[in-house]
């Protein structure tokens, strides 16, 4: 994952954000052949006006008999596509920087509006709704699985 703390608009986590993601960054996915366990679908990306970051919504399926996490996330469409988790203190609600989250055995992992999103940053090109944009999801297991994000404006998303 690649930290762009800066750019966020919640400033006030992107110290912890950064700590966080110097850990992440130092581990070397390993890289594994074999079938695919984990299988993405329903996915797409709530774009917003104004350059505000955008976010990537997906449901991911583990076949397998092992939860496994997905660990980074990188884009040829953005320069900065992160992991995030929205949490709430009360009455507070921030988003923190995650480094992996974990696709249960037999199960699912839905990243959806009020739990976890990916946070995608500074596109390399235009990108409205109606465009594709394409994810490359890393997890644990040395999968990678390179995946098509509809986008979509806020008020057609659901
Ligand atoms: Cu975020």
């Amino acid at each position: 994952m690649k930290s762009r703390p800066t750019a966020h608009r919640f400033a006030a986590l992107a110290s912890l954000a950064a700590s966080f993601c110097a850990c992440a960054a130092l581990s070397t996915p390993a890289h594994a052949a074999g079938a695919s366990a984990i299988t993405a679908s329903h996915a797409w990306v709530r774009w917003l006006p104004n350059n505000l970051p955008a976010a990537g919504y997906v449901t991911l399926t583990n076949t397998s008999d092992k939860n496994i996490d997905l660990t980074d996330v990188a884009s040829p469409d953005y320069g900065s596509a992160m992991l995030h988790q929205t949490v709430s203190n009360g009455s507070t609600t921030n988003m923190i920087m995650v480094d992996k989250a974990t696709v249960p055995a037999h199960g699912k992992l839905t990243i959806a509006p009020v739990g976890y999103h990916i946070m995608l940053e500074e596109p390399k090109r235009k990108i409205a709704p109606g465009d594709t944009v394409h994810l490359k999801l890393r997890f644990s297991d040395g999968e990678t699985l390179d995946t098509p994000f509809a986008v979509k404006s806020p008020a057609t998303a659901q």
